[in-house]
C-alpha cells in the first residue's frame, strides 16, 4: 500500500491492453489518478502482432513515467482462431503518430498470464479489478491455469462488445470477435463482468472541445495524447465515417475510479460462436429482469463532461515527466 496516500481504499487494478491509441489514454488516466493503484500491466494481441503492442505499452508507460509496475507480455494469438490486426484503426506500428521513446522499463519475465494470476493471487480476495481492454485471450487463460482467481476478483471491467452495434461486423466488436472462444470464457465464469461496450464507448468522442482541454494541459504526455488523438480521428474518419473519434479503453478505468460516469444494466450476456453472420456477437438478453444470479452488466451511458475531466485532471497530475526518464536503458525483450 502505498504510505503517502490518505486513501487506503484505491482501487487495485490490472490492465491487460494492446496499445491502440485508446489503451495509451487508458493507462495514462489509470496511472494519474489518484484512486487507482496501477498493479500491473499486461499485453495480448490484438490490435497490432504482441510484439508491437507490447513496444507500444513499454513507450507509453515511459511517457507516463511509470515506475514500480510490472508490465509483461502475454498471448500471442488468440485461442483458436488466426491473429486478425486493426492497421486500418491503428496504424502499421498499433499506436501510429506520435513519435515513440525508446522505453527505459524493463519487461517482466513472467508470461503476463502468470503475472496476472502471481497479483491476483497475492492481494486479499474481493480487491483486484481485471481491466481487459483487448482481446480476452490472456484472461481467459489466466481463468483456466489457476480456477480459484475467479472467486478471488473482484470484478472484471473490460471494454468490448456492444448490444446493440458491432464495429469489426454489423453486430460483433474486434476485442470479442478476435478471439471470441476468449470471451465466451469470461463471460461465463461467475464472476462479475461489467461490459463497457460500443454502446458506451461510442459516446467518449474527442470532440474539439475536448481536444482543446487536453491542449491546455499543455506538458510532453499530454502532447502525446494529442498526437494520437489526431491519428485516431483521421483513421476513424476514414474507416468508419466518424467526425471525432470513440476514445473506448479509457471508459473502462473511469468505470473503476467512478461507476456515475456511467450508468448501468445488469443483464444476462452471452457470445455468439456460431453464427455465419453473428460470430462474436455480445448477445444481451434484455427481455426480462435480470435473474438473480445474474453475473453480467452493460454500460448504457456516459456523462461525457465528467468522463473527460477525469482523463484532463489525471494528465495534470502526472505533469511533466522528467524527459531524461525516457532515454534508452533496456526495453527488453519486446524491443523490436
Ligand atoms: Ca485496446
Amino acid at each position: 500500500m502505498d504510505p503517502i496516500t490518505l486513501k487506503p481504499e484505491r482501487r487495485k487494478i490490472i490492465l491487460d491492453c494492446d496499445p491502440g491509441h485508446d489503451d495509451a489514454v487508458a493507462m495514462l488516466l489509470a496511472h494519474g489518478n489518484p484512486d487507482i493503484e496501477l498493479l500491473a500491466v499486461t499485453t495480448v494481441v490484438g490490435n497490432q502482432t504482441l510484439e508491437r503492442v507490447t513496444r507500444n505499452a513499454l513507450s507509453v508507460g515511459t511517457i507516463a513515467g511509470i515506475t514500480g509496475v510490472p508490465f509483461a507480455a502475454g498471448c500471442d494469438r488468440p485461442l483458436v482462431r488466426s491473429i486478425e490486426t486493426a492497421p486500418d484503426i491503428h496504424g502499421e506500428s498499433g499506436m501510429d503518430g506520435p513519435a515513440q521513446p525508446e522505453s527505459n522499463i524493463e519487461l517482466d519475465p513472467r508470461h503476463a498470464v502468470d503475472l496476472i494470476i502471481d497479483t491476483v493471487m497475492a492481494h486479499e480476495p474481493g480487491t483486484v479489478t481485471l481491466v481487459p481492454t483487448a482481446g480476452l485471450t490472456n484472461i481467459a487463460m489466466a481463468a483456466r491455469k489457476e480456477p480459484r482467481i475467479v472467486e478471488r476478483v473482484k470484478e472484471v471491467v473490460l471494454m468490448g462488445g456492444g448490444y446493440h452495434v458491432g464495429n469489426w461486423s454489423a453486430v460483433s466488436e474486434f476485442n470479442i470477435i478476435i478471439d471470441p472462444e476468449a470471451a465466451h470464457i469470461v463471460f461465463n465464469e461467475p464472476w462479475p463482468v461489467v461490459m463497457v461496450g460500443l454502446d458506451l464507448t461510442h459516446q467518449a468522442l474527442a470532440t474539439p472541445e475536448v481536444v482543446e482541454k487536453i491542449a491546455a494541459v499543455g506538458t510532453r504526455p499530454a502532447q502525446f495524447v494529442l498526437e494520437l488523438m489526431e491519428f485516431f480521428t483521421k483513421t476513424y474518419k476514414d474507416a468508419q465515417g466518424f467526425d471525432y473519434p470513440p476514445v473506448h479503453d479509457p471508459c473502462a478505468v473511469a468505470y473503476v475510479i467512478d461507476p456515475t460516469v456511467m450508468t448501468t444494466r445488469k443483464v444476462p450476456v452471452n457470445i455468439e460462436l456460431q453464427g455465419q453472420l453473428t460470430l462474436g456477437m455480445t448477445v444481451a438478453d434484455f427481455r426480462a429482469p435480470a435473474p438473480a444470479d445474474c453475473h453480467t452488466s452493460v454500460a448504457v451511458d456516459l456523462d461525457h463532461g465528467k468522463f473527460w475531466n477525469l482523463v484532463t485532471d489525471a494528465l495534470v497530475r502526472i505533469g511533466d515527466v522528467n524527459p531524461s526518464a525516457a532515454v534508452s536503458v533496456d526495453a527488453g525483450a519486446a524491443n523490436s
